[in-house]
């Protein structure tokens, strides 16, 4: 067993395997699982974790693993930060719940103060909070129907929004999201995404190709909204070609259709800017925000143009738990953990250092067909050399490499041969080194 059980990043910062991955404690555990969780909820590297923090998870072996995933880009600020800890337990020794629709509480509406001012854009702007990214999305979906009286939502191809009916409809790929899930919800329609590696298409020819799509096919006028991920998350990390986003942006003003830009895995400094849009200066009507918003606590947000926001009628929008009092703590430390330690600057180094790590990697391995993303979103697609040819066998050899020598990596992509690294930011430089240190060895004993 570890010696300290607090999390946080005090933890011993460092990697350090005592055991073979998982070790005998986690294969004790894993039985467990199997008798008491749904086979349907899958664990992709099952070390039972006891604490976390800085750049590391520490299983119940002891073996302290480096964290190259934030559990899919939440613990943005690091696992246990200290303001998210504090402001937790404030909170929580105050009051746990009330139900901000039955009596409301401050937490709520300073988060969704912050979100007006962070997220992208000057103008008027509201807020309404809830549970999960799938939720978030749905809730957007219902503002954009209920202000424009249309129903049909435009997504992309590679698209992922979440596991809920509405979203799944959504969300693009099959297995394991949504196989056997049917019947889904109607009036989503799918268009192409820029995806530069493939389609070798400039940002203005893919929006003129996924224009055509949605006004051939669908008709601007019966259109309530176009969601899309500025940078795709499960779908690969796909960054679409400059000019794409604003394109749709600017032809989604025109025709009265909003513009949604599903944040949740880019967002809150990810990518080296408050969010994804912001780099190429778009300023979607609303906003989908999670993950990374609230330091691990489950919270979501849908933010945007006050118009739109308010053109929902009073008791509309809500549910039990949404803007949960400890989660809103949370929220604000975190916020405030990005605010003071800069942790959009530092995002941006640590993209820096993945992406020189990662082209040096490319250079010896040419299955590294495309090296994309922006800040701390970074990955590797991986194909038969020369080729568009997915190799989702070597990506699944590679990654049971990584995770036998203690780095806690991460895959996704349609056909699931990318490498995404998602590290917290705050991981050290020497521990990030260190990790592509083995995701290197990782490559060369699987050539
Ligand atoms: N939109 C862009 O990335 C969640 C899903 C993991 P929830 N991505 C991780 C899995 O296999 O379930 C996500 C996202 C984007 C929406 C969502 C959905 O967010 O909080 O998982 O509902």
């Amino acid at each position: 067993m570890t010696d300290s059980l607090a999390g946080g990043p005090s933890l011993p910062q460092e990697r350090r395997l005592v055991t073979e991955i998982p070790g005998p404690g986690s294969l004790e555990r894993l039985d467990r699982k199997k008798a008491h969780v749904a086979d349907g909820v899958g664990t992709m590297l099952p070390v039972f974790v006891v604490a976390a923090g800085g750049g590391v998870i520490v299983d119940v072996d002891g073996n302290s693993l480096i964290d190259l995933g934030s559990g899919i880009a939440v613990a943005s600020v690091g696992n246990a930060a200290p303001s998210v800890v504090r402001n937790v337990q404030e909170q929580v020794a105050a009051f746990t719940h009330t139900c901000f629709m039955i009596t409301p509480y401050d937490g709520y509406v300073d988060v969704c103060a912050a979100l007006g001012e962070l997220t992208p854009g000057d103008h008027a702007k509201k807020s309404a909070l809830f549970n999960s990214g799938a939720e978030a999305v749905e809730n957007a979906v219902k503002v954009a129907r209920v202000a424009t009286g249309r129903d049909a939502v435009a997504v992309f191809d590679h698209a992922y929004h979440g596991r809920t009916n509405l979203t799944m409809a959504m969300t693009a790929k099959n297995m394991p999201y949504k196989q056997g899930f049917g019947p889904f919800a109607g009036e989503v329609y799918r268009a192409p995404m820029s995806y530069p590696f493939r389609d070798g298409l400039t940002g203005e020819q893919a929006a003129t190709r996924a224009i055509d799509v949605l006004d051939k096919q669908v008709g601007a006028s019966n259109l309530a909204c176009v969601v899309i991920e500025p940078i795709q998350g499960e779908g690969g990390f796909v960054v679409p070609a400059p000019g794409f986003l604003p394109a749709i942006a600017a032809w989604c003003t025109a025709n009265d259709v909003v513009f949604i830009a599903d944040e949740i895995q880019s967002g809150f400094c990810r990518t080296g800017d408050w969010f994804a849009s912001d780099f190429e200066g778009v300023v979607p009507d609303l906003v989908t925000t999670a993950k990374g918003i609230a330091g691990g606590l489950p919270l979501a947000g849908v933010t945007g143009r006050a118009d739109l926001m308010d053109s929902v009628h009073v008791g509309g929008l809500g549910g039990t738990y949404g803007g949960n009092p400890v989660a809103c703590a949370a929220a604000l430390g975190a916020i405030d953990e990005m605010r003071t330690h800069d942790l959009v600057g530092r995002a941006r180094e640590i993209g820096t250092l993945m992406e020189g790590r990662l082209r040096t990697l490319a250079a010896d391995h040419p299955v590294i067909a495309d090296i994309r993303g922006r800040g701390a979103m970074m990955a590797i697609e991986l194909c038969a050399p020369g080729t568009a040819n997915p190799d989702p066998v070597r990506t699944a050899a590679v990654s049971a490499y990584c995770h036998q020598h203690g780095i806690v990596t991460l895959t996704c992509g349609t056909w699931g041969n990318v490498f995404r690294f998602l590290p917290p930011l705050s991981i050290s430089d020497g521990l990030l080194h260190e990790g592509f240190d083995v995701v290197a060895e990782a490559f060369a004993a699987t050539a």
